[in-house]
């Protein structure tokens, strides 16, 4: 192949270095004398060209994959055939693939991964609306720009694993690490196949290694058939259980649990992000810039000053401090709500001898384990925004609770890493449903009432601000949840905030 280097295709793109190759083509470095610009070029392997299958492939591929026009997607700038054989010119990113950042940093910060991850599921995104399917997502194929962006290339151009992995006699092409199960059994596969391999990408970011390792790609290929993946959160604690839930739904190795297509699953990771970025107080790397493209209703769950720019904040700092002098002449110093940096810190009353525990936003978490697992996720973090105009409310149930056939509802808070509350508050716009008050220790959330929870409290909530005294027998526990078991007279329940309360040390 290297005899190649020095060649002009098509009197115009001279090939200056082999950069790559891969089961059916080779990729180089060129230089458009046309533009006097530099590109990539990927061409097709001479023994391919007699497989005229392989060789129409390949050009109408180039053809698809020529309208994506994406700022995640590796651009197609121009394909050509030169002495018969096909090639397609990309724009040339600078910089390394994905796969070269995680062998030389290891483990990648959870929320630059999550940023990769949506990046890459917005350019899957917009090749499956073009129905086009990658079947080869893998860090390989990920290149990061100058600027950090992740690029994906080699779309629809690979073909099947049963034309390009596993070959008839048993050798092996191309890796297995990321191979969807329904692929590796050599089914047909559409965009849930990508959504897999984009999870076990994920998994590697944030564990720095693939899921699975075996003898040989066959037998990694049937670990991803028969095996689950290692638990995240054992191999990764600092994962929350939301972003170890949406990954754990992107590698359901059943199709109808696994995310039906890329806009639901963009969703839930753009809100992952939220979560993590809001729990850590601060955003690195790439995190950052995709932050800003985060929409409205996920930004919210973001403290603050992580979505403003730094020139209003430092106006707000000053506005602040005249605040703060004010009233301190005044003679009324505020009692101060404990807050880990989520932003607003209202003053609000504190039962004696305690303070508030400060849970982030973004730390609430609809519960439904024995109905369809969701009870308007998108407003549990309303009962942690510290504004008591939002709430989050139960799904309808005409016939009450009991009536669907279930025990329970609840929303829980994550106040990690743990506390031993003594008290919480729950404020509601419309009093009358009763609640029992469960908690359970770090580590994941009990699959179901009351299995894995301690009941600390509970009662009627009979006031628009009501308050339960928790009895945790002297332990300290992370998730709080409150549990709804009986709507009353109305047919759901709503809670605009939930606070838990702490014993003040004494000295
Ligand atoms: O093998 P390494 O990681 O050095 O970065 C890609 C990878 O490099 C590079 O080709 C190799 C095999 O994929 N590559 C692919 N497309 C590229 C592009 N459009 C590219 N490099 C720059 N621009």
């Amino acid at each position: 192949m290297s005899t190649l280097v020095g060649m002009q295709l098509s009197g115009r793109y001279r090939l200056d270095a082999q950069i790559g190759a891969g089961g059916m083509s080779t990729v180089y470095r060129a230089f458009d004398q046309n533009l006097e610009r530099r590109v990539a070029i990927k061409l097709l392997h001479r023994e391919m060209q007699g497989d005229s299958d392989q060789l129409e492939r390949f050009r109408r591929e180039a053809r698809a994959v020529a309208q994506l026009s994406h700022p995640h997607v590796v651009g197609v700038i121009d394909t050509g055939e030169d002495d018969n054989r096909p090639y397609i010119v990309f724009e040339y990113v600078e910089g390394e693939t994905l796969k070269d950042r995680i062998r030389r940093l290891g483990r990648l910060p959870v929320d630059e991964s999550l940023a990769y991850a949506i990046e890459i599921a917005r350019a899957l995104g917009s090749a499956h609306a073009h129905d086009i399917v990658h079947r080869d997502v893998k860090p390989q194929n990920v290149l990061l720009d100058p600027e950090g962006s992740a690029k994906v290339t080699d779309f629809g151009i690979a073909r099947s694993l049963r034309d390009d992995g596993l070959t008839a006699d048993g050798r092996v092409l191309g890796t297995t690490d990321y191979v969807s199960p329904e692929q590796a059994l050599g089914h047909d596969v559409d965009g849930q196949s990508d959504i897999y391999s984009l999870g076990v990408v994920l998994f590697e970011m944030l564990t720095g290694d693939v899921p699975f390792h075996g003898e040989n790609q066959i037998a990694v290929a049937m670990k991803h058939v028969r095996e689950d993946l290692p638990d995240i959160q054992v191999l990764r604690p600092d994962v929350s259980a939301t972003t170890a839930a949406v990954l754990d739904r992107m590698t359901d190795k059943d199709l109808s649990h696994r995310y039906p297509d890329v806009p639901a699953l963009i969703a839930d990771l753009e809100d992952a992000l939220a979560i993590e970025a809001a729990r850590s107080g601060t955003s690195t790397g790439e995190a950052t810039a995709v932050i800003r493209t985060l929409p409205a209703r996920t930004q919210r769950r973001l403290p603050f000053r992580m979505r403003h720019s730094i020139p209003l904040l430092a106006v707000l700092a000053l506005v602040g401090v005249a605040v703060t002098i004010i009233v301190i002449v005044a003679g009324d110093v505020p009692e101060r709500v404990v807050d880990r940096g989520t932003g607003a810190g209202r003053v609000e009353s504190t039962p004696q001898g305690t303070r508030t525990v400060s849970v982030p936003r973004g730390s609430a978490q609809d519960y439904d384990p024995l109905g369809d697992e969701e009870e308007h996720g998108e407003e549990a973090n309303r009962v942690v925004d510290r504004d008591d105009g939002t709430s989050w409310t139960t799904e309808t149930y005409e016939a009450g609770i009991e009536g669907a056939g279930k025990e329970g509802v609840g929303i829980y808070v994550d106040a990690r890493p743990e506390v031993e509350a003594v008290q919480i508050q729950v404020k509601t716009p419309k009093p009358g449903f009763k609640a029992t008050i469960y908690a359970a220790p770090a580590g994941p959330v009990p699959k179901s009432v009351p299995e894995g929870w301690t009941k600390v409290g509970g009662g009627t909530v009979k006031d628009k601000d009501q308050r339960f005294k928790l009895d945790t027998g002297g332990e300290s526990f992370r998730y709080y949840l409150v549990w709804i078991t009986d709507l009353g007279d109305a047919d759901s329940a709503a809670i605009s905030e939930i606070r838990l309360f702490q014993e003040v040390p004494r000295r």
